[in-house]
Order: C-alpha cells, then structure tokens, then sequence
C-alpha cells in the first residue's frame, strides 16, 4: 500500500528554539504539501504509546520526557514517495551524522532532541498519522 504520505512532528526542542516556520517552509520548498497540521502537546500517555517499540531501550524514559515538555507540531505531508524523500530531508537520527542541509543537520541539536520525526514505512505512517489525526481517513 503507497499512499505517497508521510506523517512528521516538529518537536518541542525545534518548536522552543522558534524553528517552526523555517522547517515548515524548507518541507513546502523541497515539494510536499501539507494536507493535515495541527499544534498540539503530547501527554505522557501518548507519547509511550506512539514510542512503545521503543518501550525496553534505555532511552525511552527520557524519550517520553522529551516528548511532552512542550508543543509539538504534528502534521501530514503528501508527495510522490513521500516517507523516503522526508527521510532523506530530516537526514541522520543523530545531527552529528545527518548530512549538510538536511533539517537535523539545520536545526536538531543532539540525538535525543533532533528536531523532527519523520515516519520510516508506508505502515508506520498510516499508524502514527492515524494517531494524531484520529477518524480524518488521510490514509
Ligand atoms: P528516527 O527513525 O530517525 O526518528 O529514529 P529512531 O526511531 O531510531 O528513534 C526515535 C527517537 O528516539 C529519536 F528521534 C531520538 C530517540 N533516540 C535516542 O534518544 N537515543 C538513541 O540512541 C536512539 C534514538
């Protein structure tokens, strides 16, 4: 199943650092169009939920901290081959490694606070997409 969307988030160390509209407007240059955005803040309960793959990794608890201390910006974004084309905009999990203007390279200041989610299959997008946009059908 391709749908040609992805779902994002722009994470609170992106949204506290005033980086929303530069990422938004590096995603609508580099050819996708938003077709679901919202502002919003993740409970504790939710952001386990969305990382529960990541439920026994040692990073998880400050993950989840990380997660709901502030705004996020949680949106859907459509192109032709749209999760591995944002892949490759957000760039490296680690900003470290993420290539030159990449939006982690840009604006992601270390690995546990990197700026931006990208998801990384058309499955995954569906299930995370349909998590923050809950009865809009974008999949
Ligand atoms: P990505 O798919 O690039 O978002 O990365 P992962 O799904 O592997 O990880 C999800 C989030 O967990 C990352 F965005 C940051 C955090 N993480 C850590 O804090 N430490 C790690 O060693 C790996 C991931």
């Amino acid at each position: 199943m391709t749908t040609n969307r992805t779902f994002t988030m722009i994470k609170p160390d992106a949204v506290e650092n005033g980086h929303i509209g530069a990422i938004l407007d590096k995603i609508n240059a580099s050819g996708f169009k938003i077709v679901a955005m919202k502002l919003t803040q993740m409970t504790l309960r939710d952001a386990k939920e969305f990382y529960a793959i990541h439920s026994e990794r040692p990073f998880f608890g400050e993950l989840v901290e990380f997660m709901t201390r502030g705004p996020i910006v949680a949106a859907i974004l459509e192109k032709e081959n749209a999760v591995e084309d944002f892949r490759a905009l957000i760039g490296a999990t680690n900003p470290a490694d993420a290539a030159e203007g990449t939006i982690r390279k840009l604006y992601a200041t270390s690995l546990g606070e990197n700026a931006v989610h990208g998801s990384d299959s058309d499955e995954n997008a569906a299930i995370e997409g349909s998590f923050h946009f809950a009865g809009r059908d974008m999949f």
